[in-house]
């Protein structure tokens, strides 16, 4: 029967092991990051592995990712990375303790995955893209092969060294782990390090750029576009408030002086290559234009309004020698695809048709922020952002629907996908409990292309009635509304629809948002006490 000393010993065995685990993980880590900053930050495994997790996420799992963490979706990702692979270390440190070389296979199994899924990112650049994870598991293996034979050598070996028995190898396991988590610390300071200096030079250029003036402004907004309303969203959207949407795990950043636009493909009968300075050369115009997500839930966040600043993309596009398909073009599909390797395609039809669709640089009075595709993106009103918004876009490439499928069409998102018309309560919040007597319900509706004429608010089972409209600043942004209730004690259901320029009410029908955007009137229950 074992004593309660040879359990305790069996117990400090495992912990010993499981801190080697884990030291070799961080070491093969640090080492990779360290080798990822040199070379191309965007090599490293955490990013790499997170990329092919979320392009191997499927729609509806996205849908709840962003739902649920909302923007702090890549953080779980790269965290819940972190406790997968630390429990898997601490797991081969223990086995490796009594069988070495299946510590060691462990080890090189995750140098195999980081350099696969680095070869697979959509934006590898060659075979370099695996030297990270390769050197990472180097280091980790080695680290791991010194901590556990030193978590090994056992008391009878030190004693015929002549030390004082069991102390031994635990001083010189101690000292072999403070050496180790030291370095490997030292080694992901200056990845750190590496990674910040390779982005610098793309902050000097958006710090150094300054936009050109637009030859066609943007109106100024009319003073009635705001409520008065606490509580009601902003028309403008602050650029730092402004919802984020992508599935880059480490924000491209991107050089301006060295960026290029490439255009190309069927029917472009003068293919050319653009830089910044080329672009901002030509006749900018400035619009304002209301951004919105496909993974919007009635009543969601994922919507926001700004002043973009960008090229008219019709207008390039005809100098290339692209016609629409109405005018005889061979091509419908204009795929544009970013330095990350994302492809999203819009309708040339719709790009050519009129519309303010633009390559956008500024974003309400600066640069693009990083986050939001510095220093390119493409804009066309009235689309939803997948099929249309490309971020850090560097390539656009004329084909067919029937050619090609971009990233999210490859995912079970619609190939086309006009923005739908929805009404969002802003204020009061479900749930509040506001006094009796008049209460201010508000928020904002949208259709864009077609714009917005007629807001209703229905009280639980009550009749339909007309909303306040602002003024309107266009078909493409969104419209505030806001309408006095004379509330009474008791729960109530809040309930808004919208009529779009067409003279279309939205659809009462509820949709998920796969595959082409959520539809259903957003209500909001409150208790009045
Ligand atoms: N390169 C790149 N561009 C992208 C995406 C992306 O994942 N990568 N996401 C798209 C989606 S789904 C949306 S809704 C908009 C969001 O733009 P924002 O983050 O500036 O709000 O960007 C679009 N452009
Ligand atoms: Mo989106």
């Amino acid at each position: 029967m074992p004593s309660v000393s040879s359990f305790r010993s069996t117990l400090f065995r495992a912990s010993r092991g499981a801190l080697a685990g884990l030291l070799a993980a961080f070491t093969a880590l640090a080492v990779a990051e360290l080798v990822a900053g040199l070379l191309r930050p965007a090599a490293g495994p955490v990013t790499v592995v997170g990329g092919a997790v979320i392009d191997r996420t499927p729609a509806a799992v996205k849908d709840f990712a962003i739902r649920t963490f909302g923007e702090n979706d890549k953080a779980v990702l790269q965290l819940g990375i972190l406790v997968i692979l630390g429990l898997f270390a601490a797991a081969l440190g223990m086995l490796g303790l009594s069988y070495r070389p299946i510590g060691t296979a462990g080890v090189v199994l995750f140098g195999i995955v980081g350099a696969a899924a680095a070869l697979g990112r959509p934006d590898s650049t060659g075979i370099g893209d695996a030297l990270p994870s390769v050197a990472g598991a180097v280091s980790g293996a080695f680290a791991l092969s010194v901590l556990t034979s030193k978590a090994t050598s056992s008391p009878a070996q030190a004693g015929a060294e002549g030390d004082d028995g069991a102390g031994w190898n635990r001083r010189g396991f101690l000292a072999a782990a403070g050496v180790t988590a030291a370095a490997a610390a030292a080694a992901g300071a200056l990845g750190r390090f590496f990674t910040t200096r390779q982005s610098q030079g793309a902050v000097a250029s958006r710090k150094s750029l300054i936009l050109p003036k637009p030859v066609s402004p943007a109106p100024a907004v009319p003073a009635g576009v705001h409520l008065k309303v606490p509580g009601i969203t902003a028309f403008t959207t602050p650029n730092r408030d402004f919802y984020r949407v992508d599935t880059a795990l480490t924000v491209p950043k991107v050089d301006a002086g060295t960026w290029r636009l490439r255009l190309h493909g069927r029917g472009v009968t003068r293919p050319r290559t653009y830089t910044l300075d080329q672009l901002l050369a030509r006749p900018l115009i400035e619009r304002d234009i209301t951004l919105t997500c496909v993974s919007n839930e009635v009543g969601g966040p994922y919507i926001g309004n700004a002043r973009w600043l960008g090229i008219p993309l019709a207008g390039l596009l005809e100098e290339a020698g692209v016609r629409p398909p109405s005018k005889g073009g061979r091509a419908d599909q204009l795929v544009a695809r970013s330095v990350d390797g994302m492809t999203l395609g819009s309708p040339v039809e719709d790009v050519m048709d009129g519309r303010d669709a633009m390559l956008a640089v500024g974003m309400n009075g600066e640069p693009l922020p990083f986050d939001h595709g510095f220093p390119v993106r493409m804009l066309v009103p009235g689309l939803y952002g997948y099929v249309s918004a490309c971020k850090w876009i560097e390539d656009i490439e004329l084909t067919t629907f029937d050619a090609y499928d971009p990233y999210w069409v490859k995912r079970k998102w619609a190939r086309r996908a006009p923005i739908k018309s929805q009404a969002r309560i802003d204020t009061p919040k479900p749930f509040a409990r506001p006094a009796a007597g008049t209460v201010i319900v508000a928020g904002v509706a949208w259709a864009q292309r077609r714009g917005i004429t007629r807001v209703q608010i229905r009280v639980d089972d009550g009749p339909w009635q007309d909303a306040d409209l602002a003024a309107p600043a266009g078909v493409d942004t969104w419209r505030q509304w806001s309408y006095r209730w004379n509330a009474t004690p008791g729960g109530h259901n809040i309930t808004v629809r919208a009529t779009d320029g067409t003279g279309q009410i939205q659809t009462e029908q509820r949709t998920r948002t796969v595959p082409d955007g959520a539809s259903g009137w957003h209500s909001v229950f409150v208790t009045v006490p």
